[in-house]
């Protein structure tokens, strides 16, 4: 090849690479926003009062005409927030113990509890099921209700599907929290927690799959938090870092997590 030829196909996959980043990026953070609005809305309902206009019924109906705005997930969820005292009570008036995530059995006493009471019908599985109770989805709900903002994941096989994705997660409070509340206040007046998974294994493949080019190039997603140690989020083959590499940067909008997206020519694997 000349020197002009190789500078326009690295040009190429540039473009190619870059406009499936943004791409995917727009719609992560679209479907993000989407879940922060409706935990807004649970926020405020709770300050009103009104919550119980909230109940499996209205909620799934609610999540499923509105899926389209969360175009990457499979499924989004309500867990409550249910402290060790008042356990009893709350599985008498649901009918139904709190279970642990994997075994299905009745969860063993803790101090607290997230239990799922509302879902979305794709993922009505989760409902009973103590989201405290595996481990990526207990370190989301810790650091979205300390911080106050939306929290990702490490990439991780999903619940029932086994697929690779990742889960977003944010706290709903039970009064109006001021911007510099302390994690004290905030833990304090959560209660509870809206979360949808990011089924990357099978949306994002659908997404980058209409790209024109998508058979002459991979595309791997990575999170990179650790550099040292990249999680791979999305792809078949391993994208390794090299002269053939073009790295694109991906912002999710979680400051604490890195992501890129790493593509090359298939020929030059
Ligand atoms: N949603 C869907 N599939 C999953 C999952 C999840 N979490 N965890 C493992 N597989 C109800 O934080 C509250 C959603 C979590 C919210």
């Amino acid at each position: 090849m000349n020197a002009e030829t190789v500078v326009r196909r690295r040009e190429t996959l540039a473009n190619m690479c870059e406009g499936r980043a943004r791409m995917l990026e727009n719609q992560f953070v679209a479907s993000m926003n989407h879940v922060r609005a409706l935990t807004a809305l649970f926020t405020t309902l709770h300050i009103s009062k009104q919550i119980a206009m909230f109940n499996q019924e209205t909620f799934s109906q609610y999540a499923e005409s509105t899926a389209f705005e969360r175009p990457l997930m499979s499924g989004v969820a309500y867990a409550d927030r249910v402290l060790h005292k008042d356990r009893a009570s709350f599985e008498i008036s649901h009918g139904w113990m709190i279970k642990e995530m994997f075994s299905k059995e009745r969860q063993q006493d803790g101090d607290e509890y997230a239990p799922t009471t509302m879902s979305q019908d794709t993922v009505s599985y989760l409902t009973s099921l103590d989201m405290m109770s595996g481990q990526e989805d207990r370190e989301n709900i810790l650091r979205a209700r300390a911080s106050g903002k939306g929290a990702l994941t490490n990439p991780f096989r999903l619940l029932e599907s086994k697929h690779l994705g990742v889960v977003f997660t944010f706290a709903v409070y039970s009064i109006h929290l001021p911007a510099e509340a302390t994690p004290e206040e905030r833990i304090e007046a959560t209660a509870g927690y809206i979360g949808g998974a990011f089924d990357v294994e099978t949306l994002v493949e659908n997404l980058l799959r209409e790209f024109p080019g998508s058979e002459i190039i991979a595309v791997n997603v990575y999170d990179i938090t650790n550099e040292l140690c990249p999680l791979v989020m999305y792809g078949h083959t391993n994208v390794s870092k090299s002269e053939n590499t073009y790295v694109s940067p991906l912002d999710f909008g979680d400051p604490l997590r890195k992501h890129e997206m790493r593509c090359r020519y298939n020929e030059d694997a």
